[in-house]
C-alpha cells in the first residue's frame, strides 16, 4: 500500500506532520498540527512541491481540471480542496479526512506537490469575497510541506 507523507514547517511555531493512504475507495488523511490559533483553518494541497521562497512557492491550489475553488464534497472543487482543520484551545488540529479525489498515485497524484495550512477558515468558495472562488480567502499560509513517499513498513519482502 502506497502510504505518502509531508512534515509542515513554516517561519513560525507553525508544525506538524500529515499522512495519506488509500484504503481502496478513498485516500485517508491523518494529520496533527501544532501553534494554530485555536479555531478553523484552510487546508489544500497546492501545485508544487517547491519550498524555495517560503510556502508561497507552493503555487496556487492543485488543479488540474481547470475548475473552480469549493468544497470538499462539492462537484466544483480544485483537487486540492480540502476544506478546514480545526484547532482547539491547546493550538492542535488532530484530524482524519476522507477524500474521494486526492489520490496517492494516478491522475490526481499529490506526490511532490505541497500540504499548507493558512492563517484563517477557507469560506469554501461562499464567502463572496473577490478570493473566495481562488483560494477561500484563507489568509496568509502559516506552514507547507512537501508530499513524498512514505517509508512505510513492509511486511514481507523476501
Ligand atoms: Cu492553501
Ligand atoms: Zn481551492
Amino acid at each position: 500500500m502506497t502510504k505518502l507523507v509531508a512534515v509542515l514547517k513554516g517561519d513560525g511555531a507553525v508544525k506538524g506532520t500529515v499522512v495519506f493512504t488509500d484504503d481502496g475507495a478513498a485516500t485517508k488523511v491523518e494529520g496533527t498540527i501544532e501553534g494554530l490559533a485555536p479555531g478553523k483553518h484552510g487546508f489544500h494541497i497546492h501545485e508544487f512541491g517547491d519550498n524555495t521562497n517560503g510556502c508561497i512557492s507552493a503555487g496556487p491550489h492543485f488543479n488540474p481540471a481547470g475548475k473552480t475553488h469549493g468544497a470538499p464534497e462539492d462537484e466544483e472543487r480544485h483537487v486540492g480542496d480540502l476544506g478546514n482543520v480545526e484547532a482547539g484551545a491547546d493550538g492542535i488540529a488532530k484530524f482524519t479526512i476522507t477524500d474521494n479525489l486526492i489520490q496517492v498515485s494516478g491522475v490526481n497524484s499529490i506526490v511532490g506537490r505541497s500540504v499548507v495550512i493558512h492563517a484563517d477558515i477557507d469560506d469554501l468558495g461562499k464567502g463572496g469575497h473577490e478570493l473566495s472562488k481562488t483560494t477561500g480567502n484563507a489568509g496568509g499560509r502559516l506552514a507547507c510541506g512537501v508530499i513524498g513517499v512514505a517509508n512505510a513498513p513492509v511486511i514481507a519482502r523476501l
